[in-house]
């Protein structure tokens, strides 16, 4: 490879890191971190109804039930919750999956039971894809540098 083409190949991995290290992110975005949940359930509701973590957060949901007996069963994470009036109940899990996940109550507490649903949406963990996005341009970078031409 000729000096100019070295140079070019320098300067745009440098410009794609750059872009990379400081393209905008969302502003709650930040490491992994411990997350305590407090869900009501009463007939026919989950409040709040919509739960946001990020990917890696260690969350640990407390659920309290302001009438009958309810539960919280998250699809996809295999957490499963069951509070009577007055008692709460709590589980502790890690997010390591992204997306959106629908909870339910898991205990028949009446005629609208099965419309009890909420939402958790796990979304991905900025700082984590960032670290990834540079060390996979100047993985490329060093490759082109490096190419030999026969
Ligand atoms: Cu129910």
């Amino acid at each position: 490879m000729n000096q100019t083409r070295r140079v070019i190949v320098i300067a745009l991995t440098a410009l794609l890191i750059l872009v990379a290290l400081f393209i905008p992110i969302p502003t709650n975005a930040s490491a992994p971190q411990t997350r305590t949940l407090e869900v009501t359930a009463r007939q026919f509701a989950f409040e709040p109804a919509t739960l946001d973590i990020q990917r890696g957060d260690t969350v640990t949901i407390h659920l309290e039930s302001l009438d009958a007996a309810h539960g919280l069963y998250i699809d996809g994470y295999a957490v499963d919750l069951a509070a009577e009036p007055g008692k709460r109940a709590q589980a502790t899990f890690v997010a390591d999956k992204e997306g959106k996940f629908k909870f339910r109550c898991s205990v028949a507490c009446g005629a609208l039971h099965p419309f009890m649903i909420g939402e958790m949406n796990v979304q991905p963990n900025f700082p984590f894809v960032r670290a990834t996005a540079v060390t996979l341009i100047a993985t490329i970078g060093a490759v082109v540098f490096f190419w030999r031409e026969e």
